[in-house]
């Protein structure tokens, strides 16, 4: 959650002042026009047509370069994909909830027990609970700890566990296990 609000907050600010930039500069232009100068009158107007265009290039090219980052980051944070670890026999993962799961996307062999520890660092009431529909699991989670569950995924496929308002969710990706 931080760190989204975080890199919200730089971005916008990024913008905001790159949208700035061509007020001030035109601002400080109107003022040198108003000045009466007669010889350089002609070179002031040119440079009045040439400047803002540069300027408006170059904030669209830093807009894209946000858009790009955003989206980037957008890919980036969908694809929190990890393997589960096989601990004596049942395969373990630990699941950071903080304004969503990390790692939201989690792979495991089918067939076979899966243990979830889920801990809990976002104090936001909406990553409380954990439903795991497909198992008729619903987990309470206490602020700074963990909490664990286990299910088996009988068949290859992809389970979703979400939080109780159904805003966060997670997959488990079961695949068929060539060794059983
Ligand atoms: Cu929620």
């Amino acid at each position: 959650m931080l760190t989204k609000t975080k890199l919200y907050g730089t971005l916008a600010g990024l913008g905001f002042f790159l949208a700035l930039i061509p007020n001030v500069a035109l601002a400080q232009r109107d003022m040198e026009v108003e000045m009466p100068i007669s010889e350089g009158e002609q070179t002031a107007q040119f440079q009045k047509l040439e400047q803002p265009l540069s300027l408006k290039i170059a904030v669209a090219v830093g807009g894209l370069g946000l858009i790009g980052a955003e989206l980037w980051w957008f890919m980036f944070s969908k694809t929190k994909s990890q393997k589960a670890r096989v601990d004596r026999g049942i395969q373990e993962i630990d699941i950071t909830v903080d304004g969503g799961y990390t790692p939201d996307r989690i792979e495991v062999a089918a067939g076979e027990p899966v243990r979830l520890n889920f801990y809990r660092q976002d104090p936001s009431g909406c990553l409380e609970q954990v439903l795991l529909p497909d198992f008729n699991k619903a987990l309470d989670l206490t602020l700074n700890q963990t909490t664990s569950v286990e299910v088996t995924p009988k068949q290859p496929g992809e389970y979703t566990f979400t939080c109780g308002m159904n805003m966060y969710r997670g997959v488990i990706k079961a695949e068929a296990n060539d060794a059983s």
